[in-house]
């Protein structure tokens, strides 16, 4: 279970709720306390048409939440597309580097992680925020995907990275219209049975948004996604997957539980 902490004044889904650091680091505490295994911090917003930050930003965003966190003994992962965010992050004691880009944003990631050697998060990604949505063009969205995701694996591991600490991530939302979540989100098992832990993360995203609009089109409201997320994080669970990430972690906390028995069951 990740729980998904974006200290950014913009992020679409906790939209600057807890850029304080003081009220981010209660925050990452409280989802702990929860049930997170890991808290995901974020200083940079990858939603669709987001402006980057320079890296300098990004790090003095992140850097006393992470330094704050990994002090109150909580497992900290950094998401970050830089090598030089995701060093200084893992010196000051995050445990994972939580990779949109897999690799694709900054051609020193892959030497950072080999020499860092923590789990690093590959996700399937095609651009940045500015550009993504004109780049949800797939035959079949699922195999490309999948497809994309080892070219990513074989250029890291070939860069040095140990495959041992891969996890990969499908990357609802990035670069994929509503249908394309969906149809990653059906044919999940295909990216599992690559072998890698796989990571979802579904939370409150836009095409839960416009899955659950009122009658008038206007999208459901962010905090109010909660119970679709827990739906498909149930069924993420029982599908095999190694982690969700979610920003309520006690609801999501019973979906996983009734996935995992869920599986249990089959066996
Ligand atoms: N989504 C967001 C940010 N980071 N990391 C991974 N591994 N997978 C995701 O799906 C993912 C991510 C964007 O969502 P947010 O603004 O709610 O954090």
């Amino acid at each position: 279970m990740m729980g998904v902490l974006n200290v950014t004044p913009d992020s679409f889904s906790d939209g600057g709720s807890h850029f304080e650091v003081t009220s981010a680091i209660a925050h990452g505490i409280k989802m702990q306390r929860e049930g997170a295994d890991v808290i995901d911090v974020g200083g940079e917003s990858t939603r669709p048409g987001s402006t980057r930050i320079e890296a300098q930003e990004e790090l003095h965003r992140v850097l006393p939440v992470v330094s704050a966190l990994v002090a109150a003994g909580v497992h900290v992962s950094i998401d970050t597309m830089r090598a030089e965010v995701a060093r200084e992050c893992v010196i000051a004691g995050a445990c994972i580097v939580n990779d949109v880009s897999g690799g694709l944003a900054d051609q020193a990631m892959y030497a950072a992680v080999a020499q860092l050697d923590v789990p690093y998060v590959i996700m399937h990604w095609r651009g940045h925020g500015a550009v993504m949505n004109s780049m949800a063009n797939y035959v079949d969205v699922s195999a490309e995907a999948i497809g994309e995701i080892h070219d990513r694996l074989v250029a890291a591991t070939e860069a040095g990275v140990d495959p041992d600490v891969i996890i990969v991530d499908p990357g609802l939302g990035f670069a994929k219209d509503p249908d394309d979540n969906w149809k990653v989100l059906n044919q999940l098992a295909g990216l599992v049975d690559l072998g890698y832990p796989v990571l979802i993360g579904a939370s409150r995203k836009r095409f839960l948004g416009s899955l659950l609009a009122a009658s008038t089109g206007e999208p459901r409201d962010l905090a109010e996604r909660d119970a679709a997320t827990n739906a498909i994080s149930a069924i993420a669970a029982a599908t095999g997957v190694w982690g969700v990430r979610v920003h309520n972690v006690q609801s999501a906390v019973d979906a996983v539980l009734v996935g995992q028995a869920w599986a249990r069951g089959r066996q």
